[in-house]
């Protein structure tokens, strides 16, 4: 599996040597809308966890992000809150920024890709990129809207995927398969923002001869031993079946210009990896510094799944041709995050909103469970309220909560705030002693096996063994009876000093909670190379207890999955539209025989005659029917019921037990369309 370079044997003391340089990135946030919740689980938290522990491993971290500005998709966001796509940027990225500080996210910096050091670092890739034979310029036809008279890239198309037949997908990827898609690769194409059909047009772009380094990249990803191997299995797949050369260039007038000609920008996913490096560049103040930092340093590239393509193909092609920023060591990657098994979906109110989330729960709850369900692989993760309940009062009150509190109170209740002064080993009993021992030993072994997990990125694991820690603490406490047995000082000076192990151990997953542990042991925080030691002597007076963790209630659960109940599945007008609803005429009707319930129609439906059993009976006598006109679906598939065919069905309104069939209002004919 994927380790570190560098282990952390618990005994090592704290060496003020700097370990190594590291370089973590988060998936740049579109600036148009909120931190989604699943970006959050698959790339900002565990790359956060793993930045705060190399940093308390003496490495030289740093942990980027920032706004990713240019695109179809904002200008088009910006378009329609009749904003500059500048002032409309402007606010996504200080929100994002705000949002993330609430979460505990340690960016050492977060930037934007429409900054000056990014503008200039793409254009200076295009140039290189020119030079070394990789750009070509074609015309291509492309898809205008004469309705909204632009160009329409990307975003602005929505159809049917080529690939997986995935329809309502957006023309530069499939959110079903996780292809990226080529321009004019989408079949069914129509506008996203009036729904037309678009014609062809004209226009000249540049390329990215992709294909003429394909077998570089092949053998950059077998070479590559840290890529988890079923990623790369299907990355490997794409480069067999034949990359496509990539259109890099727009015709919008948001991005980064494009060199040498004043229509043309480019494409978002172009200069958006490089914003990565750009904003090495701006933390350093200067381009050779960041470089020679960034090439001397282990990179990670945190993402979800839907954005493989473009981190493993399109950036790291354009890194390895350009030879100014090394390429990744690292690209951790993981699947979708779902809310209660289905898919998020803000237009569909199925979603959980992180402000409303943070104003209701602590930062750390959202990590711990986030942490504690997500796994190192591509596998989606479900976010299940019931479940996220049951973690946080079983795992985070019950256990470690429990363990620091009643250590914390017993020490201020018994000991007037001072940790005691452990009894001589000879004096304690011999049960006693086994205990200590086996405390002390976990106690020593802890940060090596918790630090082997984030390492390897298995950050769920780790987060067990804290767990399993924490529990082996309260049982030790539970043992020892403080309160009736004569040994409590040993168990004290002990369990403070675990708190104080805990504490750091958390401080990657937990940053708020670990604070706290350490507020109330007034004890500084240490580096990992020293979690495993007695840093707090007795006499050491420590500080009042507080509830570090509050239940969640089944009332705060059950209002959130009400909320969700109560949303109804939308369906795409698409859908309604396969609906044949038309005015019917009744012609004849009886009753059907043996039946208390069915009626059997003859119906002119405009163009034929339909024979329709409804389950009128209890509500029409036959006769009331005859020569009204009704309302029917006349392209459901025929079913029989006591054996007479159903051909059309009629529609009527129900509430309690009032039915009534539909009329029209005034008379349209037979054969009439409802839409
Ligand atoms: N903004 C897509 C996304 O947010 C894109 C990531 C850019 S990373 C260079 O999923
Ligand atoms: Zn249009």
């Amino acid at each position: 599996m994927v380790t570190f370079d560098a282990k952390i044997p618990s005994k090592v003391k704290n060496s003020p040597a700097v370990r190594g340089n590291i370089v973590i990135t988060s998936a740049l946030p579109y600036a148009n809308g909120e931190i989604h919740l699943g970006h959050i689980t698959s790339t900002y938290l565990p790359a956060d966890i793993l930045a705060r522990y190399l940093r308390s491993t003496n490495h030289k971290v740093l942990y980027l992000c920032g706004s990713d500005d240019y695109g179809t998709p904002i200008l088009v966001k910006a378009e329609k809150e009749n904003k500059s796509p500048e002032d409309y940027v402007k606010f996504w990225n200080e929100r994002d920024q705000k949002d993330f500080k609430k979460l505990g996210i340690s960016f050492d910096i977060f930037y934007k890709t429409s900054s000056p050091e990014n503008i200039k670092l793409s254009q200076e890739f295009f140039r290189i990129l020119g030079k070394r034979g990789f750009i070509f310029k074609k015309t291509v036809s492309q898809p205008y809207c004469e309705h909204d008279k632009k160009f329409l890239p990307d975003r602005y198309v929505k159809g049917t995927c080529p690939h997986c037949n995935a329809t309502e997908q957006y023309s530069d990827g499939c959110e079903k398969c996780g292809r990226a898609l080529e321009p004019g690769e989408i079949k069914n194409e129509h506008c996203a923002i009036c729904g037309r059909k678009p014609v062809k047009k004209e226009s000249e772009h540049y390329f990215l001869r992709l294909s003429a380094f394909s077998k570089e990249l092949r053998s950059w990803l077998l070479a590559n031993e840290n890529l988890q191997e079923d990623v790369k299995n299907y990355v490997l797949k794409w480069i067999d079946e034949g990359l496509k050369e990539w259109d890099i260039t727009r015709d919008i007038p948001w991005g980064v210009p494009v060199p040498g000609d004043d229509k043309k920008v480019f494409y978002g996913w172009f200069d958006n990896a490089i914003g990565y490096a750009a904003t090495a560049i701006k933390y350093f103040g200067d381009e050779g510094r960041a470089k020679k930092f960034w090439n001397s340093a282990k990179i990670y590239h945190y993402i979800g799944k839907d954005i493989v393509y473009h981190h493993y193909l399109f950036m790291t092609a354009i890194r390895l041709i350009t030879k100014q920023f090394k390429e990744p060591d690292y690209i951790p990657t993981r699947g979708h995050l779902l809310l209660q098994n289905q898919k998020f979906s803000k237009s569909r109110g199925w979603y959980i909103s992180l402000e409303d989330f943070l104003n209701e729960f602590p930062a750390d709850y959202l990590r711990y469970y986030l942490s504690s369900i997500t796994t190192y692989s591509q596998q989606d993760i479900n976010f299940d309220w019931k479940e996220f309940q049951s973690k946080i009062n079983n795992e985070l009150v019950a256990n470690v909560g429990n363990f620091v509190n009643r250590t914390l109170t017993f020490t201020n209740s018994h000991f007037d705030g001072k940790i005691p002064e452990p009894e001589n080993e000879k004096k304690l009993g011999a049960k006693s002693l086994d205990r200590k021992k086996e405390i002390l030993n976990r106690l020593e072994m802890i940060p090596a096996l918790v630090g082997e997990g984030i390492e390897s990125n298995h950050h769920d694991r780790s987060l067990k063994k804290i767990l399993e820690f924490s529990s082996a603490c309260n049982n030790y406490f539970q043992s020892e009876e403080p309160w009736n047995n004569k040994n409590n000082k040993t168990c004290l000076y002990v369990c403070a000093n675990a708190c104080r192990t805990l504490a750091i151990l958390l401080e990657p997953f937990l940053p708020f909670s670990s604070e706290k542990i350490l507020g109330m042991l007034n004890a500084k925080k240490d580096p990992w190379s020293a979690a495993g030691e007695f840093k707090i002597k007795p006499g050491h007076k420590i500080r009042k207890a507080e509830i570090l963790f509050n239940k969640v209630e089944d009332d705060a659960i059950n209002k959130r999955l009400q909320k969700l109940g109560g949303v109804k599945e939308l369906l795409d007008i698409e859908d309604f539209k396969k609906l044949d609803i038309r005015i019917g005429k009744v012609l004849s009707a009886e009753n059907v025989p043996k039946s208390e319930k069915l009626l059997k129609l003859q119906i002119d439906i405009g163009n034929e005659t339909r024979q329709c059993v409804a389950g009128m009976a209890k509500f029409y006598n036959p006769q009331d029917l005859v020569g009204k006109d009704v309302v029917v679906v006349a392209n459901l598939k025929p079913v029989k019921f006591m054996g007479l065919e159903s051909q059309c069905m009629l529609l009527a309104a129900e509430k309690g037990d009032k039915i009534t069939v539909l009329k029209p209002d005034k008379d349209v004919g037979q054969g009439a369309l409802i839409r």
